[in-house]
């Protein structure tokens, strides 16, 4: 073939742009998420795959999947160990069993407002990025769940008023804290949630205000203490070789688009808490402060949760604690 000067020249320009050869070459990645579409974390990772989409030109075509859709909550961290998802977001909490770490987000009143919160993550981010990558993954980002109420369907007064009641649990914390008030926990993830209220396998759980109104509590529930008792992490995950695989600048825009969700993230989930708790009492659930005695039972829990979690976590856990207490 004669090379004509058009030729020529776009061979220059792409060779140029570092696009040669891999100019046609897209990848793409899926992003199994477990929470709804518009849920403000899934709104935040959307925006993240449009700024990776802007920043690579199309190279790097991420697939949010919404809803538990693709894989289920407990099921995304292992398909992005194993690379059938390049990336993925979890619920740190859900894997305490695995590893005490991933729970210290989830304990009653270790960390009960944003700014305990970003703390916390301080502490924890460290031994998070070192476990993680031990299992062949990368934490891009991770962003606080609005702090933690109580919805139940009669007004209480005390943890004793919570014995007997069908508790949804999401995490094995969640589950622990039914057992020691009494409740009877049941886990249910988010996306099963509507379904299970609807037919009365469970009548009371904690959770965000983010969380009942994207489940629409308000039509089995009327009421929600506001607690403000944790706030958990979802964490956004990488398969560190599909990561590896990228080329330098497509890995610096997936960075750089990572750092800006994380902030973000936070700013939104502050915002959206107040706005959330607005539209809950807009659909008629009754918000309500916690009596001084539900808040010392609460605590109690946490104490005696804490309390377990160290002797399970070990030097490590105390560590982190320790760090955390100081900062
Ligand atoms: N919503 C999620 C986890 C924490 C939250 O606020 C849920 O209830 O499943």
């Amino acid at each position: 073939m004669k090379l004509t000067r058009r030729t020529v020249s776009i061979a220059t320009a792409l060779a140029l742009s570092g696009l040669a050869g891999s100019a046609f070459a897209q990848t793409k990645w899926d992003l199994p998420a477990a929470y709804p579409a518009t849920n403000f974390h899934t709104e935040n990772l959307m925006q993240f795959v449009a700024d990776v989409d802007k920043a690579t030109a199309g190279k790097l075509k991420i697939t949010v999947h919404a809803n538990a859709s693709l894989f289920k909550a407990p099921e995304i961290k292992r398909a992005v160990q194993g690379g059938q998802a390049q990336m993925g977001e979890i619920l740190l909490p859900n894997f305490q069993n695995e590893w005490q770490m991933f729970g210290i987000d989830g304990l009653p009143f270790l960390a009960d407002s944003y700014d305990a919160s970003a703390r916390l993550y301080k502490a924890q981010k460290p031994v998070l990025e070192k476990k993680l990558g031990e299992q062949g993954m990368m934490l891009l980002y991770a962003v606080a769940w609005p702090p933690q109420g109580i919805y139940v369907k009669k007004p209480i007064a005390s943890a004793a008023d919570l014995k007997g009641v069908k508790w949804r649990a999401y995490s094995p914390a969640t589950a622990r804290i039914a057992e020691l008030v009494g409740a009877q926990p049941v886990t249910v993830q988010a996306a099963e949630l509507s379904q299970a209220m609807a037919t009365g396998v469970i009548e009371s759980y904690m959770s965000s205000g983010a969380t009942g109104y994207d489940t629409k509590t308000y039509e089995h529930i009327k009421y929600w203490y506001d607690t403000q008792a944790w706030l958990p992490k979802n964490a956004v995950l990488v398969n560190k070789a599909a990561f590896d695989a990228l080329d330098k600048p497509t890995q610096a825009a997936l960075l750089k688009a990572g750092a800006d969700a994380e902030v973000r993230g936070w700013a939104a989930s502050k915002a959206k808490n107040t706005e959330y708790i607005e539209l809950l009492k807009k659909n008629g659930m009754t918000i309500l402060p916690p009596s001084p005695q539900l808040t010392s039972d609460m605590k109690k829990v946490g104490d005696t949760m804490l309390k377990e979690w160290l002797e399970k976590a070990g030097p490590e856990g105390q560590a982190v604690v320790d760090a955390y207490k100081k900062m």
